[in-house]
């Protein structure tokens, strides 16, 4: 019989979002008649918009035609025209079009962005993180096995982010030639890093020349035009950082999936080998292209109108944290002493229950007010005791949820 990767066995449960659905599955089994509403995974809900559809459509058609079917892409970094725009429109010019690679999305690209490192690298998260990077590395073999009493893996290297840093880690125990992840508007804080707070950021990467990754899938969604919307916007990124980023939140291109990542040519290796190259042999390699349907739909995303479309989505969902928002701040959460972030400049709210542990909270959530949310504790150590409440969702059952969660009884 074949081995098991023993990779496998260090990973201390099952990926976070489909145990979520475990449970949720379990208890609408147990109370058929409960109408459950979810503000757990931060998926899109509403249509997508008649600009971009007509792009999606446009391609449709051109695909039954003899002159205009196209079967894999010339180049598996994708469509020229959607590679310079993106260069263009979303990066002004900072990067080039080569240096765009188009993706079927973010999560895929950072799953794939570990084989270019190998196992034994030395990762550094922010705390809590999207579980991915952390569970991408213990498969990768650079971390693991988990530690007891959910305090995280060994080998990574965690950087809490507090109420008491307002959500900004301390980046001096980042190591030497370690990889870097890092979001921004954060996943599940809500947080967005100012240009200081990521100037530091670059700084130090630079110092302890190390890589960071920097997933800027909600970017779309920062309406302070103080606060940068890319890492590139930040002097000597060139050379530290790759960015990993995403059409599924703005568009709600979740389920048609559309991403791209950012790999300058200034970024080098120890060797003095070009991180660039080797990201398209890889990529050239395991990966075979985005769906041409999608790059044309994001293409017409990146035109004024579906920039403008963009725009309305995603106020539509902001509109729906300060929703949620509204509803926290309620009497019987005020009376707990729950304290409320996030929301503004991003799709989640990030919520401390005070001498509560998070799956409590999400128990006691799911029971009382049939709501469905995601428990702090699933993104690192750092992320116990607080609920991410996601503001994804139609508006009448936002509202709903809201009314329920009004009548909390903790
Ligand atoms: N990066 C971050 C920070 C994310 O939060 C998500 C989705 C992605 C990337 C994925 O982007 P794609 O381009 O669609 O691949 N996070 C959601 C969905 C859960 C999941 O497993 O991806 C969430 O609820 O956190």
């Amino acid at each position: 019989m074949m081995n098991r990767n023993p990779n496998f066995a260090n990973l201390s449960s099952g990926y976070l979002f489909p145990e979520i659905s475990k449970r949720r599955n379990a208890y609408q089994k147990e109370h058929p008649e409960a109408k459950i509403i979810s503000l757990g995974i931060g998926n899109t809900t509403e249509p997508i918009t008649p600009y971009i559809i007509e792009g999606l459509h446009a391609e449709v058609a051109r695909l039954g035609t003899a002159e205009g079917y196209t079967g894999y892409c010339d180049n598996e970094a994708g469509l020229t025209e959607l590679r310079e725009k993106v260069a263009q429109v979303l990066y002004k010019g900072r990067i080039s079009t080569d240096e765009v690679f188009i993706s079927d999305g973010a999560k895929c690209d950072i799953g794939r962005l570990q084989y270019l490192f190998g196992k034994n690298t030395a990762v550094a998260v922010q705390d809590p993180a999207y579980p991915v990077y952390v569970d991408g590395s213990v498969i990768a073999g650079s971390a693991g096995p988990a530690l007891s009493g959910g305090s995280g893996y060994a080998g990574i290297i965690y950087m809490p982010c507090t109420i008491e840093n307002n959500f900004f880690p301390d980046l001096s125990v980042i190591p030497e030639n370690a990889l870097i992840y890092f979001c921004s508007p954060n996943n599940p804080t809500g947080a967005v890093a100012t240009r200081d707070q990521l100037t530091g950021l670059v700084k130090m990467a630079k110092a302890k020349q190390s890589i960071i990754i920097f997933d800027s899938a909600y970017a779309s969604f920062i309406r302070d035009p103080s606060l940068p919307v890319s890492i590139y916007e930040i002097e000597g990124a060139r050379e530290c950082a790759i960015e990993v980023s995403s059409f599924s939140k703005p568009i709600g291109f979740t389920g048609v999936r559309l991403g791209w990542t950012i790999v300058p040519k200034e970024l080098l290796f120890s060797d003095g080998t070009p991180v660039y190259r080797d990201w398209i042999r890889l990529f050239s390699t395991i990966f075979n292209g985005a769906s041409n349907i999608a790059q044309y739909g994001g293409l017409a995303s990146l035109d004024e109108k579906g920039l403008a479309e963009t725009r309305v989505l995603t106020d539509y969902y902001l509109e729906n944290a300060k929703l949620i928002r509204a509803a926290l701040a309620g009497p019987a959460f005020e009376k707990i002493g729950v304290k409320i972030y996030g929301g503004d400049n991003a799709p989640y709210v990030w919520t401390f229950f005070p001498g509560l542990k998070s799956w409590d909270a999400f128990d006691t959530i799911l029971d009382s007010c049939h709501v469905v949310c995601t428990p702090g504790a699933g993104f690192g150590p750092a992320g116990e005791s607080f609920i991410r409440f996601s503001s994804f969702g139609h508006r009448n059952q936002i509202e709903e949820a809201c009314s329920r969660l009004g009548t909390l009884q903790i």
